[in-house]
């Protein structure tokens, strides 16, 4: 099928995801953080494009903007397609975004081509999938899963708690809607990562999304006086992190060499009393894990202990872990993986499987549906940076699979009443 005659339009596709991208804070490109006035006027913005393309739209009670459309036979149950509009700090304009786009262009393609369809369909867009501002993510697809944690609801940032994000986003934070209607989850990603465009693929499939474990890792020293106190009396809360964080990227560089999926990176990081003339007293930060293999991620915590017992006797400082959130590896259903293939093998120009580092709203959905996530190219393989990237054609052709599939999976799941999907 040549790009020119697609019936998704790539054009429409670049207009959507421009007038996101000018949402962002000033100065920041491009930063729309969940729980911001930004992301609710880009909610706005999605609940209007939503309309337009015959949507009936509703937020549900875990604060996910849901773009309705009813199909013949409402009894079968749901297809549904979607991912998140909100970024990390000085992210990119496609992460998450094409795929709320590319479901969205799903819809619009259908109604322009006079197909209905047998099952309901609905495009999402989940609140919060990136670490928010509540140091937490997947807020809303974990919610529709039923699987956020309540005692989340109660973290609180510039007096504003995670229960009142979740309202203001137009939730009901006291109760989780759990889906048992949805037969089938399906999620266009960016890849993330350097392996279509190396390789020069159009779509990866994805067979695994990496398990994700965050730790809290609090270094406690002495605050003294940096010019009078002798080097070997300190207990420099500094240099015992410094020292963590080059055996963390040590020890997670020969895990990766193996032949799993595996990183682990101190993204998050806060200094007291961050000031030239002391010596520092206190340390936090975050590590994020992700592990292919569950074992993987448990060998690294146990080394990590370790690691912190060793530093913190030798820097006199007390070094303390605690587990934050863990979400383990999620496979990717086996037959929508099949499905995908065969679909991208047609319309596709060359595609893999491939497993995804990333974090994704597909990995909660699969608790409660057979889940299924497609890959486009981005340049270079970046992401969660300004200078990401991705072509809105690929992207259109990712829409073209999507659509592919949900008429293919519509009519499969409408005629059998239990075709191996599982
Ligand atoms: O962090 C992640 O893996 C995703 O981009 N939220
Ligand atoms: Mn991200
Ligand atoms: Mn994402």
């Amino acid at each position: 099928m040549n790009r020119r005659n697609f019936p998704a339009s790539a054009e429409r596709i670049a207009a959507d995801i421009n007038a996101l991208a000018g949402l962002t804070e000033p100065g920041r490109p491009y930063t729309r953080r969940a729980f911001t006035p930004l992301h609710l006027e880009g909610r706005s913005f999605l609940a209007e494009q939503f309309r337009k393309a015959g949507l009936a739209v509703h937020v549900d009670a875990g604060g996910n903007l849901v773009g309705r459309r009813a199909g013949n036979n409402p009894g079968l149950g749901t297809l549904m397609l979607g991912s998140h509009s909100d970024t990390v700090p000085d992210g990119g304009r496609f992460d998450g975004i094409a795929g709320v786009i590319a479901a969205l262009e799903v819809a619009r393609t259908l109604t322009e081509q006079g197909i209905d369809l047998e099952h309901d369909l609905e495009i999402v867009d989940f609140l919060a999938e990136e670490v928010s501002i509540f140091g937490v993510s997947c807020i809303g697809s974990r919610s529709m899963a039923g699987i956020r944690p309540s005692e989340w609801l109660s973290r609180e940032v510039d007096g504003q708690t995670l229960a009142q994000g979740i309202a203001n986003a137009g939730g009901d934070p006291e109760r989780h809607e759990i889906r048992s209607d949805i037969r089938v989850f399906l999620e266009l990603h960016i890849e993330q990562g350097p392996i279509l465009e190396a390789e020069r693929l159009s779509i990866g499939v994805v067979t695994a999304i990496a398990g994700i474990t965050r730790i809290e890792v609090k270094i406690e020293g002495r605050a003294d006086h940096a010019g009078t106190t002798p080097m070997d009396r300190r207990a420099d809360a500094l240099v015992a992190a410094s020292r963590m964080v080059l055996d963390i990227e040590a020890l997670a560089t020969t895990m990766a060499s193996g032949r799993a999926h595996f990183a682990a990176t101190v993204g998050e990081f806060f200094l007291l009393p961050n000031a030239a003339n002391v010596i520092p007293s206190h340390v936090r930060m975050l590590i994020d894990i992700r592990a292919e293999k569950p074992e993987d991620a448990k060998l690294f915590a146990r080394a990590l202990q370790k690691t912190a017992d060793e530093i913190g006797s030798a820097s006199g400082t007390t070094i303390s872990l605690n587990p934050i959130s863990e979400a383990a590896a999620v496979p990717m259903n086996s037959y929508l993986q099949e499905v995908l293939s065969d679909i991208a093998g047609v319309i596709g120009q060359g595609h893999r499987r491939l497993a995804s580092g990333a974090g994704h709203d597909a990995a909660f959905i699969a608790r409660v549906a057979p889940a299924g996530m497609i890959f486009i190219p981005c340049r270079d393989g970046r992401s969660h940076a300004a200078e990401e990237f991705a072509e809105t054609n690929d992207i259109a052709l990712g829409a073209m699979v999507l659509l592919e599939a949900v008429k293919r999976l519509d009519n499969e799941m409408s005629t059998t009443t239990d075709a191996e999907r599982h």
